[in-house]
């Protein structure tokens, strides 16, 4: 019998990342990719003493119960609203997440379906697909200016203070941020980011974008109340996650213009898209791929596995989420 840890990979992985782990444990892997639903992630993990987790694995009490010889879960994410840290904490189990190695590739996307939604890409380029294209036009999907307008963030994390950079140093743009907590003088003055109320956030930003973390004080943080107190020329991005808009409120704000578009990358339930939004003409979709270039995906994927095989050798981990928990 193997004295090496037993770890489940509850998604595919680059080889690569597999063989690295193969190193030190031994490895289960969920070749199909489909998502294991709780029932079956319980019976995957009988006997594994760590995991490789996405967002779309939920790590919960019931869960953690169920597989009581689990040490460690690494997220493949920098967000992880799947686990349900306190319980692990209580559990003993050490939670990990993938900080940095993705912040400018998210912020990047955040501009680009910023810029995309500003500038009606994905409206104009289903208009020219079905032909409809037949004569120029002065007013032509004529959209909001993006240099020189109000950038409105609301959540100033790693993420939020790269978006920052790129709008003032790059586009000019006047910036101005909502944060559970105000940044320090000098980080405000890196990213030329004004704290304002969410109140003066919601009045003030032309384009208004979301890097909050998911909790459930931010359950539909933006919703009906929200567009309401925004301009009607505004733009609406959300990269942060599923939930923190209320989509239902969001298709309708849309459809009667209440705000002028949106640019969503995360959706409530995801995958499932709200059907209302696949009808409305002014919102670009993408199906949750802000951090997705191969290199940041496998930066994320290595420092997951990094996480692993340091807790599962030394008891500490590189970035934990509970670092309470340690075997060290
Ligand atoms: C992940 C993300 O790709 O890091 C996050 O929090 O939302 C994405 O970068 C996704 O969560 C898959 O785990």
């Amino acid at each position: 019998m193997s004295l090496r840890p037993a770890i489940l990979i509850a998604r595919k992985v680059f080889p690569e990342v597999v063989e690295r782990l193969r190193e030190f444990c031994e490895v289960d892997r969920n070749e199909t990719d489909q998502v294991l639903g709780p029932t079956d992630l319980v019976q995957r993990l009988q006997g594994k003493v760590g995991a490789l987790t996405t967002g779309s694995e939920r790590i919960d009490a019931a869960l953690l119960a169920a597989c009581p010889q689990l040490r460690v879960v690494c997220n493949i994410a920098v967000g992880f609203n799947n686990f349900d840290v306190p319980a692990m904490t209580a559990a003993g189990v050490m939670a990990t997440n993938t900080p940095d190695v993705l912040t400018e590739t998210t912020a990047d996307f955040g501009f680009a379906l910023l810029m995309a939604t500003a500038r009606r890409m994905a409206e104009s380029e289903h208009f020219l697909r079905a032909g409809q294209w037949n004569r120029w036009a002065l007013d032509m999907f004529a959209g909001a200016e993006v240099h020189g307008s109000t950038l409105g963030i609301l959540g100033m994390g790693r993420i939020g203070q790269a978006i920052a950079r790129r709008g003032a140093h790059g586009f000019g743009m006047n910036v101005i941020y909502h944060n559970r907590s105000r940044l320090d003088a000098a980080t405000e003055a890196d990213c030329k980011a004004s704290y304002v109320s969410k109140a003066q956030l919601l009045a003030q930003a032309d384009h208004l974008i979301l890097v909050v973390p998911y909790s459930p004080e931010a359950h539909h943080a933006i919703g009906a109340a929200e567009f309401a107190q925004m301009k009607p020329t505004a733009t609406l991005v959300n990269i942060a996650r599923g939930g923190i808009v209320d989509d239902a409120a969001l298709a309708l704000a849309l459809r009667e213009r209440r705000i002028a578009a949106a640019g969503l990358d995360v959706f409530e339930g995801e995958p499932k898209v709200h059907p209302d939004l696949l009808t409305v003409p002014n919102v670009v979709l993408t199906p949750h791929i802000a951090s997705a270039t191969l290199k940041t995906r496998r930066a994320m994927a290595d420092l997951a596995a990094d996480n692993l095989i340091a807790y599962l050798t030394t008891g500490r981990a590189l970035t934990p989420l509970n670092a309470i928990v340690t075997e060290a």
